[in-house]
């Protein structure tokens, strides 16, 4: 097996979704085990903000060009420019691309440019499931899967997804994404809940980036019901297409004065750590990282049986699971849940062992350094 590479480029999307949090949290963790780690994108990824230093990590921001000719901007083009610079003025040899759109296409294509950087692509789910499925980039996806020299998912559900999907039959390492258990962690001050709500109220919590897959009008709905029977509240935290339907459901079920949206929010480990029952209705999930970081804040969980989420909330012990649109299952989960305060505890204490146990870095970092060295040697 060949050694573990001092320079690894990580290609990712910078904005608030998940893929973007992994590739960075991934990024730091790699640095601080002491290689020289190159982040590449079209901005910062926000995790990353206050963590660059002159011994890096570094970050190269994806150039640009308009020209009157181009209809459209041409962002696998660029980040293949910028890569290929990194490549060669730093002398990487590996590039992790997170997401196979345009990232795993940018790699391949800079290590033909460069004749060097080997590729490994971890696959975080919407890459597969809608973007690359659409007949517009199909080609394209597969092409990313079948020639990255190798190629991560971070669940067995995507790993089988991603064989049916584009009919690939090479080998998908299944690696579950991790959580900090250091800083995501229960918030025990009352005067940090008490801004936003009443000791006597449940406080639930829903995190995403409000796209149709999220289902967040789901998400009203259950929290109308409970509403309607407990003294409750709940934030919304995020944005994206589906905020405004959400808020419009929630004027006509009348719990506006109830729910609020605080958009997006870097500080989400407060808002998890002081919740009470985390909501995650999506239609479809590759793992669900969101529902990983509450319970890690000891937060009990109430999804939708969906794509990966079962290999995440486990159903009955850190939470419910229940099919999904079906909103009445959701709502009597989480009123049970709420309602009793021995199941509550041990929901809380059992997604805080996972969080410790099967989904810390310590555990799964590791395994990401083992397919790195995998990626460096020669078939
Ligand atoms: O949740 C999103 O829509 C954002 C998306 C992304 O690529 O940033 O998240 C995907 O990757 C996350 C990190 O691996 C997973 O936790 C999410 O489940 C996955 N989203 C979907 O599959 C819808």
């Amino acid at each position: 097996m060949a050694p573990i590479p001092e320079k690894i480029a990580v290609l990712c999307h910078a904005g608030a979704g998940g893929s973007g949090v992994v590739a960075t949290e991934l990024g730091l963790k790699v640095a601080q085990a002491g290689r020289e780690v190159h982040f590449v994108g079209s901005a910062v990824p926000f995790r990353l903000a206050g963590h660059r230093g002159l011994r890096g990590p570094f970050f190269h921001q994806v150039g640009g060009f308009a020209y009157a000719l181009f209809d459209q901007p041409y962002p696998e083009l660029a980040a293949t420019n910028t890569l290929t610079e990194v490549i060669l003025e730093h002398d990487v040899s590996l590039t992790h691309a997170h997401y196979a759109i345009p990232h795993a296409t940018a790699a391949i294509h800079a290590r033909a440019i460069t004749g060097r950087s080997r590729v490994i692509t971890t696959l975080h789910g919407t890459d597969v499931t809608l973007v690359g499925a659409e007949p517009a980039f199909r080609h394209t996806t597969r092409h990313a899967i079948e020639r990255s020299d190798h190629v991560t998912a971070v669940s067995a559900f995507l790993a089988q997804q991603t064989r049916e999907v584009f009919g690939v039959d090479r080998e998908i390492e299944v690696i579950h994404n991790f959580v900090d258990a250091a800083r995501f962690v229960r918030v025990t001050d009352p005067a940090v809940r008490a801004r936003f709500a009443h000791p006597e109220e449940a406080l639930l919590v829903h995190v995403s980036n409000f796209r149709p897959v999220k289902r967040v009008e789901d998400v009203v709905r259950v929290f109308a019901r409970v509403a309607s029977e407990i003294p409750a509240r709940l934030l919304m935290i995020g944005d994206g297409p589906e905020r405004p339907r959400a808020l419009e459901l929630a004027g006509q079920l009348g719990v506006i004065g109830r729910t609020q949206f605080l958009g997006s929010f870097p500080d989400v480990e407060t808002v998890l750590g002081i919740s009470d029952l985390f909501l995650l209705p999506s239609s479809n999930e590759s793992f669900g990282l969101a529902a990983l970081e509450a319970m890690s804040c000891e937060v009990p969980v109430v999804a939708a049986r969906a794509g990966g989420i079962p290999e995440v909330v486990e159903d009955g012990v850190t939470g419910f699971l229940a099919p999904v649109g079906d909103v009445d299952a959701m709502a009597d989960a989480a009123l049970r849940v709420l309602r009793d305060r021995d199941l509550y505890l041990s929901m809380g204490a059992a997604g805080r062992q996972a969080a410790l146990t099967r989904f810390h870095p310590d555990r799964i970092v590791p395994l990401y350094l083992a397919a790195y060295a995998r990626t460096m040697t020669p078939s």
